[in-house]
């Protein structure tokens, strides 16, 4: 499929998806739904693809679901619209490889949503995050309501969310919501070097180390321990686990 509103490029087993639709601050339209989704097949075929990272073209990351769509919908096409995007970023956090948001500049309600939903965000200084949906009689409608107060505590994201106030990247950094703030002109620079990093590491437990912590973020600490012992020890079955091992122990780099 040939896509109107997203760049895509692959090197050194990180995978780079640009949301391209600077005109409208890559809002968030059906097309873009469509694509991305395509996109995300042709990612979960490729075993070369170690790492997702994801970015907006220009001044934005994500201005936020796209407001001329949603002026026109009803209730029906409103659950749909919901639906699909939540689906959408559900596929993003269920990706067995880790995904990594880019964070240039505005992160609005759909844009926030979607960082949200990438396993970690590495922001430029002059990023902006937030969930103004209220300013527009609405809620966020892409699981905004339930990451929000996960990732960055319940009182925040209900003051988010009420507000609707801007976040700056230095207010994000301190409430958990970004986990590195970089220099504009350097972002991409750091965000593929922090990919490229993850990707040399063992595949498969990189695989799982993903899997398990997400898995077992809704679970008890006893069903959630169950799952890290499974997995760690599931490990042990492919031969690149020893290879780690044995590199360290003859002190050279892991032939993966
Ligand atoms: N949708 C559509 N167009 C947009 C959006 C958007 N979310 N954001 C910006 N644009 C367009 C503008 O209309 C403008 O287009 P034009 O040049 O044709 O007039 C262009 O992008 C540039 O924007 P501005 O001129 O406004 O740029 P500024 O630098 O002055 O302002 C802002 C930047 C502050 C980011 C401003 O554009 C803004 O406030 N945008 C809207 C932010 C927002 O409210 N986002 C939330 C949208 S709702 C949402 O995301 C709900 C998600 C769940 C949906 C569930 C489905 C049912």
């Amino acid at each position: 499929m040939e896509y109107n509103l997203l760049k895509t490029s692959i090197d050194a087993g990180v995978a780079l998806v640009t949301i391209s639709r600077p005109e409208a601050l890559n809002a968030l339209n059906s097309e873009f739904f469509t694509e991305f989704n395509d996109f995300l097949n042709g990612v979960e075929k490729n075993d070369m693809i170690k790492v997702l990272v994801i970015t907006g073209d220009g001044k934005s990351f994500v201005a936020g679901a796209d407001i001329s769509e949603l002026v026109n919908m009803n209730y029906e096409k409103a659950c749909c619209f919901s639906k699909l995007g939540q689906n959408t970023f559900s596929r993003l956090e269920n990706l067995k490889i880790p995904v990594i948001a880019a964070v240039n500049g505005y992160a609005l309600g759909g844009g926030c949503e979607l960082a949200m939903a990438c396993d970690f965000r590495i922001v430029s200084r002059n990023a902006k995050f937030g969930q103004p949906e209220v300013h527009l009689g609405l809620i966020p409608g892409y699981s905004g309501t339930q990451r929000f107060s996960r990732l960055a505590g319940l009182g925040n994201a209900l003051y988010a969310m009420l507000t609707g106030e801007m976040i700056s990247a230095e207010e994000a950094l301190h409430m958990g919501l970004a986990q590195k703030l970089v220099e504009p002109e350097n972002l991409m620079d750091e965000v593929m070097t922090i990919a490229k990093k993850i990707a040399a590491n063992g595949s498969q437990a990189i695989r799982k180390a993903k899997e398990i912590i997400r898995k077992g973020y809704d679970k008890n600490i006893k069903e959630g321990n169950e799952l890290e012992t499974e997995a760690f020890s599931k490990l042990f079955d492919y031969p690149s686990t020893k290879e780690g091992m044995r590199a360290f122990l003859e002190k050279r780099k892991p032939n993966w």
